[in-house]
């Protein structure tokens, strides 16, 4: 066995490029053609395999470095010749035609762009692959009436061994894409026809126009008739589903190898945690997420499919009833569907009915409207039954966990964060309101109105909507007089909150008229038994009943 130094390749790109994943360790027993690190530039994410089996027995970088050809990136204890002997050495592998085409790809049809007048329609072909030929696309990022900037990434393809961006030549609007995910194309095929924006020698055109508009502007441009409109849009509508698929992938960070497991392993990347260097999904993330997913269908299906439960029929043709419009799902709305069905599903719900008399709290709270007044804040009930189910999660706190089956555990948390659900034009979103115990009616009444209104105006971080510990859903000022809400898992409890209204109850032998407020305690029977269930809503109503109970 000779040791020998596997180096960096002819990349054909100038300058370093970053070392994004390493996929083997010190020791690790090798074969030919086995990926030995995944490499990036600006426009290629490229695998350097190995030419020869072996054991490796020293890495030389790690990721984030940067290299350049001839650098080292580890020792191997060869067994046998290279498989390539025509090869500059083992360690001389690599996608070099392949990377040469991405960075060919990078700069693409300059010339093309320059070749059409502003304002017509540009066919858009793929460039030079650097002699690649059935390369295989695996992103789609456009749709038709997309507008779009010069440069900006229209698809992403991927041979063997590298990842490659193609970016539109010139800005303008997708009139037509030719294009699929799983087809194979070569130099010279037709991807997209794409109509030019007026100033497309110039800046492009501002993206923030919506859908019509742009479907009118390639309209205008094209001089399409009316059938070819009609025409235009149903295969947007048709793309968008791919589309949305193609660019919750394509946010994904993974490198080919890992992109190619995914898919043999059915995998959404989109999905995956990736715990790799800034966030990359490496291949170890996508076998944990797969093992995860295996686990949970076992607990929650022996035998069966992930839910056992039979296949939906087909819909019926509802055109056959009456005029229907199909309209594509919006991410939101995609999402929120995926976590109602998953909870409805997965957790075993009870819910709990109960009533408040809040006639005192209302009096009270309509004491404090001047006040309220002179601070600028609106006080409804809400902040009320915030700090109410707060005291109910300290009291109580088997409502404050988090149940983790696959490992057997229940997480107790020592920190009360409430989410409180917000309907906007968009669909519910959920922002969380932190440490609810440790603030003033004054200081919730005031975050809930902000919180509501940033949701409203889709300005929420990522950070604003986790953490939840539970959550309340008011349609108090809507109506109804109860009903069920679904738990928002991980957490293992929510309080819907429905209109108040007055009853006759009967107090010291007379019947009296009383503000009552419904609240419908929906909670997950694996965490929570039917007592304590009866036990929280009436901690609560007691609260909202006699305020002074807070500081019991
Ligand atoms: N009974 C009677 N009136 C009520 C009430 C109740 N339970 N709760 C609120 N109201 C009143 C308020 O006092 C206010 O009246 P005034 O203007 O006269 O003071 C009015 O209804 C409107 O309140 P609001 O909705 O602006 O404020 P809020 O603090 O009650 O709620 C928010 C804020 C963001 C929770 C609410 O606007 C909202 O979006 N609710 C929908 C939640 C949702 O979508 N849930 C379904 C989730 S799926 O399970």
């Amino acid at each position: 066995m000779s040791e020998v130094e596997v180096v960096v390749p002819d990349l054909g790109v100038e300058g370093a490029v970053e070392v994004i994943e390493i996929c083997v360790s010190e020791g690790d027993q090798v074969s030919p053609d086995d990926a030995l690190v995944v490499l990036e530039s600006d426009k290629a994410t490229m695998e350097v395999p190995l030419e020869s089996g072996g054991t490796i027995t020293k890495l030389m970088v790690k990721e984030g470095d940067k290299v350049e050809q001839g650098d080292c990136l580890a020792l191997l204890s060869a067994t046998g010749a290279p498989k390539k002997p025509e090869s500059q050495s083992v360690e001389q592998p690599v996608s070099e035609s392949s990377d040469k085409a991405a960075e060919k790809a990078a700069t693409t049809t300059d010339s093309a762009a320059d070749e059409v007048a502003s304002g017509g329609v540009m066919d858009v072909s793929i460039p030079d692959l650097g002699g690649a030929e059935s390369v295989e696309v695996i992103e789609l990022l456009m749709s038709v009436g997309d507008v779009i900037e010069s440069d900006q990434t229209i698809l992403v393809l991927e041979s063997d061994k590298a990842t490659m961006e193609i970016p539109s030549p010139a800005p303008g609007s997708i009139a037509e894409v030719s294009v699929s995910v799983g087809d194979l194309v070569s130099e010279g095929d037709l991807v997209a026809r794409l109509t030019l924006s007026e100033d497309s020698e110039g800046a492009a055109e501002s993206t923030q126009q919506n859908p019509s508009d742009n479907v009118a502007q390639t309209t205008k441009q094209s001089k399409m008739t009316e059938p070819e409109i009609e025409d235009l849009k149903k295969k947007k509508a048709a793309v968008r589903d791919e589309n949305e698929q193609s660019t919750s992938t394509a946010s994904a960070h993974a490198g080919p190898a890992v992109r190619k497991l995914a898919r043999e392993l059915g995998v959404d990347l989109s999905l995956v945690t990736g715990k790799g260097r800034s966030g990359r999904v490496v291949k170890d993330d996508v076998k944990a997420f797969v093992k995860g997913q295996l686990s949970q269908t076992a607990i929650s299906a022996p035998g069966g499919n992930a839910y056992g439960l039979p296949a939906a029929p087909a819909l019926p043709d509802f055109s056959e009833f009456g005029s229907v419009e199909p309209a594509a799902m919006d991410k939101m709305q995609i999402l929120t569907a995926r976590n109602m069905q998953r909870s409805w599903l997965q957790v075993p719900h009870v819910t709990q009915f109960d009533e408040a008399d809040i006639t005192e709290l209302e009096l009270f709270r309509k004491s404090k409207k001047a006040k309220a007044e002179s601070l600028g804040v609106k006080l409804t009930p809400l902040p009320f039954i915030l700090k109410a189910c707060a005291h109910a999660l300290a009291s109580l706190p088997q409502f404050n966990v988090s149940i983790d089956m696959e490992n057997q555990l229940i997480i107790q948390k020592h920190y009360i964060h409430i989410g409180m659900a917000v309907d906007t034009p968009a669909g519910l979103v959920v922002p969380v309101i932190r440490d609810v115990d440790q603030k003033s009616i004054w200081d919730l009444a005031t975050e809930c109105a902000e919180l509501a209104l940033k949701a409203r105006e889709r300005k929420l971080r990522p950070a604003e909507m986790q953490g939840g510990c539970f959550t309340i859903s008011s349609l108090g000022s809507l109506g109804g007089t109860a009903f069920t809400p679904i738990v928002n898992t991980p957490e293992v409890a929510i309080l819907g909150v429905s209109k108040s209204f007055y009853k006759p109850v009967f107090i010291d032998g007379e019947f009296q008229p009383r503000l009552m407020l419904p609240l419908s305690l929906s909670y997950d029977h694996r965490a929570v038994n039917g007592v304590d269930g009866a036990r929280f809503s009436s901690h609560v109503a007691s609260i909202l009943q006699d305020l002074r109970e807070l500081a019991m």
